[in-house]
């Protein structure tokens, strides 16, 4: 909303202060030894101005810098407390929430219709916690192993050299990342291009494990469906958006809720009862796996309603740090590599990025329940304990006690074996391309698949080595001989490398 002129005629104006509240004399003019001598360092409104804007930029986000979102509210519809614990999903619950969208490579300021997934990430300020489910708008991932990450980052963004991103680098971790290939056949597709973020589903994409009361252990995967309707730009109306306003998904999110036609999402959750996991016919903690809906239906849980726009982007949306590893009773970690590794990530990110307390930040600070623990001081600290409670546990003064009744810290799952680095092999389906010929063969329409061939060309058509080439091809032909070979067919007329790329772009005459 543009600045409201909150100003009636003839009220009197509030006055300008300094950051520490003592009022100023000028927003205009220096303080000068005569009307145009030197400026005093004493003039501490001056320098404490200059200083503060040279202080404005935090670290973005290494990935997901670029983004936007909103609050709203989760309400549980349905009763799936046979399978959880957690307070928020009890049915009638209704729960506060904040949730940011992202591009993933593209860096603040670059435009929102770039090809990428899109991050979906949930904080839900729960009676028990704030309970943090950052997902993308897409069911699995481009690894499998966390270790992996920086590596394909790397890849996605900026050459150390000339700092312009490369599709070189981009095709040759992929093709020889062949678990890659689901995800990359999902980006190259239509969900690569959303029309909005008010138009695409959300995935928390890992398996979860929920608890319910009596302690029995289920296995769960999210899926928020939009009630938008799913709508994708093409590529060449995404380039001329991105051309145009690089803000297009942020700012058709604040007038939606602006006009109030506030977008919903209805959630669902597959569930697996605890002991398939073992005999499944694939690895079900394989990120880079979707479980068949047919093998285990979607189950109704609640609807998400995203009505009220941030008052303030940095504090709220800038600054909002959301974790993995921020669990509820009720909900829990799996065997999924990548969601324990994340585990460590998100909260070692915020705490370089936003600071040791950015917990304690109001965005981030739990909304409906306390905060009680021994915790204490690091920069920006400002909520504290009572005096009357002792720092440290255990006490003999009434202070917080740990309560494993309450925390339902029971959840777990059996392991055992050497220590070892592998890429497990275990059940007969854990293979690379299978899903995403699936994808490709079965759920795409021919719409669709032709899309998906001229992105997949128009991409892989600017890579500059052969040999990497050569390899892109038979990764496409690897996920479906068809696919592979219309690829190939839709690159005939264009030599490896003839396309246009950043770095040879001509300035037109
Ligand atoms: Fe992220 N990811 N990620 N990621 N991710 C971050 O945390 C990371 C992965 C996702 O709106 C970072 O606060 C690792 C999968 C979203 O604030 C960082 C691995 C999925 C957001 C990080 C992954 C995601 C992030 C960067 C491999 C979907 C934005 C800044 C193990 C299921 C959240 C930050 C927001 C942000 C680490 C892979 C989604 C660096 C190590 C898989 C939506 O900590």
């Amino acid at each position: 909303m543009p600045h409201e002129n909150t100003i009636t005629p003839g009220a009197t104006r509030p006055f300008s202060t300094t950051q520490s509240g003592a009022p100023v004399a000028s927003d205009d003019h220096s303080q000068s030894v005569g009307a145009d001598g030197p400026i005093p360092l004493h003039d501490h409104y001056l320098v404490e101005k200059l200083a503060q804007f040279n202080r404005e930029r935090m670290p973005e986000r290494v990935v997901h810098a670029k983004g936007g979102g909103a609050f709203g509210t989760f309400e549980t519809t349905e009763d799936v407390s046979r399978y959880t614990r957690a307070a928020l999903f009890q049915p009638g619950v209704v729960t506060e929430t904040l949730t940011r969208f992202s591009t993933v490579a593209g860096e603040q300021g670059s435009p929102d219709t770039w090809r990428d997934p899109r991050g979906f990430a949930l904080k839900f300020y729960t009676t028990e916690g704030n309970y943090d489910l950052v997902g993308n708008n897409t069911p699995v991932f481009f690894i499998r192993d966390g270790i992996k990450f920086p590596d394909f980052i790397h890849s996605q963004k900026r050459l150390p050299g000339t700092h312009l991103r490369n599709h070189d680098m981009q095709w040759d971790f992929w093709s020889l990342s062949p678990e890659s290939a689901h995800q990359v056949t999902w980006l190259m597709g239509d969900r690569g291009l959303p029309a909005s973020w008010r138009h695409m589903d959300g995935f928390g994409s890992h398996t979860y494990q929920w608890i319910n009361a009596a302690g029995e252990r289920f296995w769960v995967k999210y899926h928020f469906k939009t009630n938008q309707g799913i709508k994708i730009l093409s590529q060449d109306d995404a380039d001329r958006i991105a051309g145009e306003d690089a803000d297009f998904h942020i700012r058709d999110l604040s007038s939606a809720i602006n006009r109030g036609d506030f977008p919903t999402w209805d959630l669902s959750v597959q569930v697996m009862p605890y002991a398939d996991a073992a005999a499944y016919r694939f690895n079900p903690f394989d990120l880079t796996k979707v479980w068949p809906h047919a093998d285990y239906p979607l189950i109704p849980v609640g609807r998400l309603t995203l009505n009220r726009n941030p008052e303030n982007y940095f504090s709220q949306i800038e600054q909002a740090t959301f974790a993995p590893s921020n669990f509820v009773p009720g909900i829990a970690a799996s065997p999924d590599k990548m969601l324990l590794a994340r585990i460590f990530s998100y909260a070692d990110a915020h705490r370089y990025r936003v600071g040791t307390n950015h917990a304690q930040l109001p965005v981030n600070a739990p909304h409906a329940a306390p905060v009680q623990n021994y915790s204490q001081d690091g920069a920006g600290r400002f909520a504290f304990n009572s005096p009357a409670i002792p720092n440290y546990a255990p006490n003999s003064f009434g202070g917080a006690a740990a309560d494993p009744a309450r925390a339902g810290d029971s959840a777990g799952w059996e392991s055992d074996g050497e220590l070892q680095r592998t890429a497990a092999t275990l059940h007969p389906e854990d293979d690379d391309f299978g899903q995403a010929g699936t994808l490709y063969r079965e759920v795409l329409d021919d719409a669709a698949r032709d899309r998906l061939v001229a992105n997949i060309a128009g991409h892989v058509g600017n890579v500059t080595v052969p040999e990497i080439l050569a390899r892109a091809l038979d990764y496409w032909s690897r996920v479906d001989q068809e696919l592979g070979a219309r690829v190939a067919a839709a690159l005939e007329p264009v030599a490896p490398g003839s396309n246009e790329d950043p770095e040879v772009i001509g300035i037109p005459a």
